[in-house]
């Protein structure tokens, strides 16, 4: 079997990909081909005939580099392995932050480099998962909202937790062209973008408003609806993507492997509250 383009998912990027096993282990040949094929294309659809388990779906992601660990540990054994759902006894990470448009990784100092997700579990109603592309995204954009971000830098985090700040624009790491790069989510208490600097609150709010529907102009945004054994993988650099909200009465688990990219202060910087660390132990 050859890896081989089958068909393309969008006009301007996506392409579903066969000739390849994705459940067994992978040549360097074939990871090789696979990063080629994800340069050119920005996302790539494995259609399956069944779910991976969490082994697999971690398998096939070790052939692209080292693995993010998450700090919580939906799936016991697996802490690779990112669990989201839509239904508060689903036992993984409520869908709260994933329904607005974002790059994955916002709260690292290295930015997430590959993302591979799997919807394991989805019944008759089912949200599709909307991915954007980054570049065309950012040179579509009205001159005037362009220079806005052309240098905008964005403070990411929920509450007291963990911050990051970052740039809205962001050079892919290889391509070298530029895209947006964010969390458009104006949810309250889910991560997402706290304040851009220098920006008031109504101003943050109304152009976010602008990006999210812009995100979504046909041209730019891809809409995938899921099959079993789907497995979507991305280039976190060039694809913002979000979870459509599903009715909880029609359980939806998705579960996503990250591999790690490179530390780039360039783009972006983590840092924690020091307000927050726990309190040292006086000597008695
Ligand atoms: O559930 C989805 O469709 C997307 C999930 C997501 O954004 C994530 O796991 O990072
Ligand atoms: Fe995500």
């Amino acid at each position: 079997m050859k890896i081989a383009v089958e068909s393309p998912l969008h006009e301007h990027f996506g392409v579903k990909v066969g000739g390849l096993d994705i459940s067994q282990p992978i040549s360097a040949d074939d990871a090789a081909e696979i990063r080629r094929l994800l340069d050119q294309h920005h996302f790539l659809l494995f259609r399956g005939r069944r779910i991976l388990t969490p082994a697999e779906q971690v398998q096939f992601c070790r052939s692209f580099g080292t693995l993010e660990l998450l700090p919580i540990l939906p799936i016991p054994g697996f802490p690779e392995v990112f669990k989201t759902t839509n239904t508060p006894d689903g036992g993984g990470l409520p869908n709260a932050g994933t329904e607005g448009w974002h790059n994955d990784g916002l709260y690292r100092d290295e930015p997430t480099d590959m993302v591979a997700y799997h919807l394991v579990q989805f019944g008759e109603v089912c949200g599709s998962t909307l991915i954007a592309n980054c570049a065309r995204a950012y040179e579509t954009l009205p001159e005037r909202v362009r220079d806005k971000l052309e240098n905008a830098m964005a403070v990411h985090g929920k509450q007291a937790e963990p911050c990051t700040v970052h740039r809205l624009v962001r050079r892919h790491p290889r391509t070298g062209k530029k895209g947006l790069y964010g969390a458009v989510a104006m949810a309250a208490d889910t991560p997402g973008t706290l304040i851009v600097v220098g920006w008031p609150k109504a101003e943050l709010e109304e152009t976010f408003a602008f990006l999210d529907q812009h995100l979504r102009r046909p041209d730019i945004m891809y809409r995938h609806q899921w099959q079993l054994g789907d497995l979507l993988f991305t280039d976190n650099a060039a694809v913002m993507h979000l979870a459509e909200r599903t009715d909880p009465k029609y359980p939806r688990v998705m579960h996503r492997v990250s591999v790690a990219g490179a530390l780039d202060y360039s783009v972006q910087h983590s840092f924690h509250n020091p307000m927050k660390r726990p309190a040292v132990k006086a000597p008695s």
